[in-house]
């Protein structure tokens, strides 16, 4: 039997709508753009991927737009008639010839395992080596920019048994006014839930130093990305100070940025995002690193929809520890999904599928009515 090769790639911008404005340090989100991979193999086979990243330029080096262009003009030709079921062999000739472009590679990434999961009848997580849990704890994210909201979500949250760990998005205004209102809610749960904030890069090393503090002093469990992701050694030197574990997520654009921080001793927990490594095994090299030099690692999402979100679940399915747990909430901000049977969450979890590939099926009619033409 001849082996089968891959035929096309074929992406797709779909806009979806949020339940609500989700408000970050660089940008308030209004919807959500998801660019979806189409990988179709000689075999009948198709692989599906996801690159999936927040406000267009706001956050990272990527857009939706510039990632279509970049698949379909470089990555495509590199691949087509290449063998389908060789991954190591495929995402070497893109390393070959293409820099950078991880969210575009990890859609691409994504989408080969998917298409070698059907083939081999295998979930993605078996054919990464095999699941070590069934379920992933998800934090949810409070970002609706007010605290009496805020309260109101998390307790309803809370009361669904769906999140017991929250993340607030600060960094946007006033440092003290973001420190009030997350004292405020961390008051309002109590012991009831874990109360982390992400800062998205906002904070000077001044005020960070100064804001850790009263942070970890207010009950806070986790503190992220507080000051600008290119100097590892201020990074190193706002986490030395900090009452509350620092966690590095802007600063890992790479699996060589993970290694220069491990280095740097720039921050004891990593959040791993299939999207900054370049895929659902790149990010695994991450999170081996950080292993390696005692880090603790967490499961961190592009804001990806149900695609993006489970190529991430069978990636951490497999680690041994995930001891901050996972914040894999995206499908659940949107208001609309593209798959047939959308990813469940129960009892704090989201539930790894069982099923070949990734173990989505496409709503076609769906993925055509929010598709940009
Ligand atoms: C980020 O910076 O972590 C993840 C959750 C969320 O609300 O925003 C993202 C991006
Ligand atoms: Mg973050």
């Amino acid at each position: 039997m001849s082996l089968p090769l891959i035929e096309s790639l074929d992406t797709l911008i779909v806009d979806l709508p949020t339940i609500r404005p989700h408000k970050l340090a660089m940008h308030t989100m209004q919807q959500q753009t998801l660019v979806i991979l189409r990988l179709r193999c000689s075999d009948g086979i198709e692989g599906v991927g996801e690159a999936t990243t927040i406000g267009g330029l706001a956050y990272a080096g990527e857009s939706p737009e510039s990632i279509k262009t970049n698949i379909d003009t470089y990555f495509a030709p590199l691949l087509i008639g290449q063998p389908a079921g060789n991954i190591n062999a495929a995402m070497l000739r893109i390393d070959r010839s293409v820099r950078a472009n991880t969210f575009a590679r990890s859609a691409v990434e994504t989408a080969l395992l998917d298409a070698q999961g059907k083939r081999l009848g295998l979930p993605v997580a078996e054919l990464l080596g095999g699941r070590v849990r069934d379920g992933l704890e998800v934090a949810w994210t409070l970002a609706s920019g007010d605290t009496a909201k805020d309260i109101d979500e998390a307790e309803r949250m809370l009361d669904l048994r769906r999140h017991r760990v929250f993340k607030l998005k600060i960094g946007s205004r006033e440092a003290a006014l973001d420190i009030a209102h997350v004292a405020a809610i961390k008051r309002a749960l109590g012991d009831r839930a874990s109360v982390r904030v992400d800062v998205n890069q906002a904070w000077s090393e001044a005020v960070a130093i100064r804001a850790c503090q009263a942070l970890g002093d207010a009950g806070v469990d986790l503190i992220e990305q507080p000051i600008p992701r290119q100097d590892v050694l201020a990074q190193a030197r706002v986490s030395a100070r900090s009452p509350a574990p620092i966690m590095a997520d802007e600063a890992i654009e790479s699996v060589e940025d993970s290694f220069n921080l491990a280095r740097g001793g720039a921050a004891p927990v990593f959040a791993l995002k299939i999207a900054k490594n370049g895929g659902p095994r790149a990010v695994l090299r991450s999170a081996y690193i950080a292993e390696a030099a005692g880090i603790g690692l967490y499961g961190g999402t592009m804001l990806e929809g149900s695609i993006g979100t489970l190529a991430s679940a069978h990636a951490f399915a497999t680690l041994s520890k995930l001891e901050w747990h996972t914040e894999l909430f995206g499908p659940l901000l949107l208001t609309e999904d593209i798959l047939v049977d959308v990813p469940v969450y129960r009892d704090f979890e989201l539930k790894i599928p069982t099923t070949p590939g990734l173990g989505v099926t496409l709503d076609e009619e769906r993925l055509q009515r929010f598709s940009r033409r």
